[in-house]
C-alpha cells in the first residue's frame, strides 16, 4: 500500500542549547566522580526523559535542598536559585554544584550590579518559575518587582521612578518582550535595561526558526515538556505565525493523528530542553504512516559550548 506523502519541515536549531547539555554533563560528571546517589535540587532540565535518564543512573531529584542529606552532593539546576541555597548548603557543609546556565547567571549578576548602583529592580518573568524564583532571590525578599504583563506594567509601584532598572528571564516570547519592555520605557522613560533583553540566543534563535516554518506547513510540533517554559513559547510563537495547529508532544505517543488526518506538510522543532532522540521517534512516527521528505529551514547557526565546573573538569 502506498503511503500518503508529507512534507515535514524540520527548525534548524532546535533542541538542547548549551547550557542544557552543560547541566545534564554536570550531573553525569558528578555521579562519574562522587558514585551514586547523587542529588539534584528541581528536574535539571525539564524533560521527562532527561530526568528519568538520569535517575536511572543513581541522580535523585528532590524539589528543596532539605530533602537531600549533609553527606551527599547536590547539584542545582539550570534555571538557577535564590543565593539563599548555596549559602544553606555551604552552612550544612555539602558539595553542591551549581549547573545554573552561565547566561541565567549574567542576569543575576546584572540584577545585583543594578541594586549595588541604587536601582530598584523590576524583572519580565514568569511568576512561580524557577528561573524568576532564582533572579528575583539574588536580591532580599521583596526588592525585585515582577511584571509579566503590559498591563502589570501600569500597576506597579515603584520607590522613585527615576531610579530604577530591569531584568528578564531568559526563555520568554521575543514579541511579548518587546511589547512589555516598549511599555515600561513610556512609563518610566528612564529606566535601566540590557541592550535588547536578557532572553538569550537559544531562545531567540528557535523562535525565529518556527516563525520561518509556520507559513509553510498546515501544523507544527514541539517537542517538549508541559512544564518547559521555552517549549511552550515556541508553541505559542507557531500558532501566531499563522498555524492554526500547534502543539506540544512529549513523545511521538503523544501525536493526536485523527488531528492531523489529511496534513500534507508539517514544522518539527524541540524546546532547549528536549533530546534529539524524541525529535528522532517522532519523525520516525510521521514515517510509518506517510512517504516522508525532510526539509532542513535553517535560520541560524549555533556554535556555543560551556565548559563544566573546574571541580568536575579535574575529574576527567
Ligand atoms: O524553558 P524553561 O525555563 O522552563 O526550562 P527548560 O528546562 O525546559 O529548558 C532549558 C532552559 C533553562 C534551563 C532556563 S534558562
Ligand atoms: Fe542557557 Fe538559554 Fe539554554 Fe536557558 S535556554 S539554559 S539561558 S542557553
Amino acid at each position: 500500500m502506498t503511503k500518503p506523502p508529507l512534507t515535514l519541515h524540520l527548525a534548524a536549531p532546535r533542541g538542547f542549547c548549551a547550557g542544557v547539555d552543560r547541566a545534564i554533563k554536570i550531573v553525569e560528571m558528578a555521579l562519574q566522580k562522587w558514585g551514586a546517589p547523587v542529588y539534584v535540587r528541581h528536574e535539571i532540565v525539564h524533560n521527562k526523559y532527561v530526568v528519568d535518564g538520569l535517575t536511572a543512573k543513581g541522580a535523585v531529584f528532590v524539589e528543596e535542598l532539605d530533602e537531600a542529606p549533609d553527606d551527599r552532593p547536590v547539584i542545582f539546576s539550570a534555571h538557577g536559585v535564590p543565593k539563599s541555597i548555596p549559602a544553606e548548603a555551604a552552612r550544612r557543609e555539602m558539595i553542591y554544584v551549581d549547573a545554573t546556565c552561565p547566561l541565567v547567571s549574567k542576569v543575576h549578576i546584572e540584577a545585583q550590579r543594578h541594586a549595588e548602583n541604587g536601582l530598584q529592580m523590576i524583572m519580565i518573568g514568569h511568576d512561580g518559575h524557577p528561573e524568576t524564583i532564582g533572579t528575583m532571590g539574588q536580591l532580599p525578599e521583596g526588592e525585585v518587582l515582577l511584571v509579566e504583563t503590559v498591563d502589570d506594567v501600569a500597576k506597579v509601584e515603584v520607590r522613585d521612578p527615576s531610579k530604577l532598572a530591569y531584568v528578564t528571564q531568559t526563555t520568554l516570547s521575543v514579541d511579548d518582550t518587546a511589547g512589555i519592555v516598549a511599555a515600561l520605557l513610556e512609563r518610566f522613560p528612564q529606566i535601566i535595561g540590557p541592550h535588547k533583553e536578557d532572553i538569550c540566543y537559544a531562545t531567540t534563535n528557535r523562535q525565529a526558526a518556527v516563525k520561518a516554518i509556520a507559513p509553510k506547513v498546515d501544523a507544527i510540533l514541539v517537542v517538549g515538556a508541559p512544564n518547559s517554559s521555552n517549549s511552550r513559547r515556541l508553541v505559542e510563537v507557531g500558532a501566531r505565525a499563522g498555524c492554526a495547529y500547534s502543539q506540544l508532544v512529549q513523545r511521538a505517543g503523544d501525536i493526536d493523528w485523527r488531528a492531523l488526518e489529511g496534513v500534507r506538510s508539517i514544522g518539527v522543532t524541540a524546546g532547549a530542553s528536549a533530546p534529539e532522540t524524541l525529535v528522532e521517534e517522532v519523525i520516525d512516527a510521521f514515517r510509518a504512516r506517510h512517504d516522508v521528505t525532510v526539509e532542513l529551514v535553517e535560520t541560524a547557526v549555533e556554535n556555543v559550548e560551556f565548559k563544566v565546573p573546574r571541580v568536575l573538569r579535574t575529574a576527567e
